[in-house]
């Protein structure tokens, strides 16, 4: 459980000023979704201590165990271009609110993970709902492994970190989603007023001037990660030498084993 649930002081005008909380839940996705559909507003927050039914992108899992995480998803009505942003939006709001809170050095890994020492920290997971050009909702999913044993977790031990392993120490989740709360209000308001999110999040990427190989489905393209457009797609250098813009994928950095 969060000790002092809910935040009394928490410094935002809209990110998180309704919160629903649950012990349990299937998966704070499904709850959000529910939510829209009741008139949720915008920056509407759900929260659990555990998820039996938490996913990752493409119908992957996402895995906890029971009060060690945050688990998070944020509802937002956001314009068709700023879509493609919330990704960005997400894994710098984690990164920098880790920053403020330990002297941990996060970096980034296209297009939405948070490693710390190679190993994946946090997770986001954007899922939305368009129509035409427009669209209706949008909900950021955010897991963020705080004081996760991942030594007992076999599915993720050798791939997955948190913030408790690193430091050595417990974490309190309520001052770290309280700091990540902040850090995403800042960063949505920033979206708002034109500024160019995408190069501090560019800045943090290890993605970038490495060879990688991306996974689309079944498909695995190689080549050099050159750089990555405002949109976040990853522009790729092929061996042939054409510029591939990818919008979606698995990296694998060549060099290093993630
Ligand atoms: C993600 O997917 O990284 C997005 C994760 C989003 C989770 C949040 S929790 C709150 C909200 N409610 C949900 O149900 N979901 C969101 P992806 O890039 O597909 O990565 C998934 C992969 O990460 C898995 O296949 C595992 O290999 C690995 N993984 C699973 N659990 C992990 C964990 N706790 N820490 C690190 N890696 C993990």
């Amino acid at each position: 459980m969060y000790s002092t649930y809910p935040i009394d002081d928490l410094r935002t005008r809209f990110i998180g000023q309704k919160t629903l909380y649950y012990p349990v839940t299937s998966s704070t996705m499904d709850v959000a979704k529910q939510a829209i559909r009741d008139g949720a507003r915008e920056g509407t927050i759900i929260i659990a201590d555990y998820q039996t039914s938490g996913r990752g992108r493409l119908g992957r899992k996402w895995i906890t165990s029971p009060d060690d995480s945050i688990l998070l998803s944020i509802i937002l009505y956001p314009e068709i271009e700023q879509l493609r942003l919330l990704n960005m939006i997400a894994a710098l709001a984690v990164a920098q609110s880790i920053e403020k809170l330990t002297d941990l050095k996060p970096i980034l890994k296209w297009p939405n993970d948070v490693l710390i020492e190679g190993k994946k920290v946090s997770g986001a997971l954007i899922e939305s709902d368009v129509q035409g050009e427009q669209a209706n909702s949008a909900i950021v999913g955010i897991g963020l492994n705080v004081n996760l044993d991942p030594s007992s977790m076999p599915e993720i031990s050798e791939t997955a970190t948190s913030l408790k392993e690193m430091l050595g120490r417990e974490v309190s989740r309520l001052d770290m989603l309280e700091s990540l709360l902040c850090e995403f209000e800042e960063l949505c308001q920033a979206l708002h007023h034109g500024e160019p999110i995408h190069k501090e999040w560019q800045r943090r990427l290890d993605t970038k001037g490495r060879e990688v190989a991306v996974k689309q489905g079944n498909e695995v393209l190689e080549g050099y990660a050159e750089s990555v457009d405002k949109d976040g797609n990853l522009l790729l250098r092929c061996p042939d030498g054409t510029l591939a813009t990818i919008i979606s994928g698995d990296v694998t950095l060549k060099a290093k084993n993630y």
